[in-house]
């Protein structure tokens, strides 16, 4: 056969296998945003039509891949996080990120004239992301990522919010509203917005706050008495019928996008399923 002779091109590909048994998080981010945000009138600093979309988009995306343990969304960016037994596209890593990339790019843009019913999508501002996967070797690892993302979104968060505040209803221009907030900490921003705004910043909406977690809320049922079959299967894997089981059960749960603390241990403990990856 002819192809034969260009069969050997194909060597040159190169392998991206994410190192087994760790967890992967592909992280994704909105590209230009600054200007996209600008061009659609987001309302600033935080605009929920834009926010709902991009948790309307993630939850598609969970539904499309049942392998997601959960989700974390803050700003333009979507954390999505697989589990360490997850063997979706053999953990290849341009697969899992172009195919996150690819399914969340698209839901965005077919969701977006429902949030955004008045303005309708125009080139050149298009909504599109960039997409990376990092890998880390323990839970106690993941979790610090976890709370690395809604760490940023508070301190991004607390600093818009004054920001916008001194300029908007202080009628100060941007620089000298930048420049009185350099080296300020938080308990600074929290008394300007008080004492010159009278706004208590403990009562600004815990979407902004918190940023979105999306999770699987699996039935609250007993776990299917096993099979023989899974009691044979190697320690730390998960046999083919196992793998099956979960899938359905997976596919079967409600997505829910909560606003909430996830850098302590209380939203972990109360919901065991999410890192264990079992039901
Ligand atoms: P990049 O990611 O390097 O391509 O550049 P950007 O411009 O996307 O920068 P990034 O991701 O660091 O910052 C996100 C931008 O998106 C930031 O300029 C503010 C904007 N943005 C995100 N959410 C909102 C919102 O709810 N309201 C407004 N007004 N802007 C938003
Ligand atoms: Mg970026
Ligand atoms: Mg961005
Ligand atoms: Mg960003
Ligand atoms: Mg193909």
């Amino acid at each position: 056969l002819i192809s034969i002779r260009f069969e050997y091109v194909k060597e040159f590909e190169q392998p991206d296998i994410l190192l087994p048994n760790t967890w992967i998080v592909v992280r994704i981010d909105g590209r230009g945003f600054h200007k996209l945000s600008d061009h659609y009138e987001f309302i600033k600093p935080n605009d929920r039509r834009a926010l709902d979309l991009m948790n309307a988009a993630a939850v598609e995306v969970m539904k499309e891949l049942p392998d997601l343990c959960i989700a974390y969304g803050v700003s333009d960016e979507f954390s999505f996080v697989f589990h360490p037994t997850c063997q979706l596209f053999e953990r290849r890593n341009a697969k899992l990120v172009t195919t996150i990339v690819s399914t969340f790019t698209a839901h965005y843009i077919y969701l977006w004239s429902t949030y955004f019913p008045a303005r309708p999508l125009q080139p050149p501002y298009l909504p599109s992301f960039d997409g990376r996967a990092v890998i880390y070797p323990s839970t106690r690892i993941l979790r610090d990522y976890m709370s690395w993302r809604q760490v940023d979104c508070h301190i991004n968060n607390l600093y818009n919010t004054t920001f916008w505040t001194m300029v908007l209803q202080g009628g100060m221009s941007n620089t000298d509203a930048e420049q009185e907030l350099k080296g300020t900490v938080s308990a600074d921003k929290n008394e300007i917005l008080f004492k010159r705004f009278g706004i208590n910043y403990n009562n600004e909406e815990e979407i902004y706050k918190k940023g979105s977690v999306l999770y699987r809320q699996y039935e609250l049922e007993e776990p299917k008495p096993s099979t023989g079959d899974e009691e044979n299967a190697p320690e730390g894997k998960q046999s083919r019928s196992q793998q099956d089981k979960l899938k359905k059960l997976r596919r079967k749960a409600q997505i829910v996008v909560d606003h909430i603390d996830i850098i302590r241990d209380d939203f972990w403990e109360r919901r065991p399923w999410i890192l264990s990856n079992k039901p």
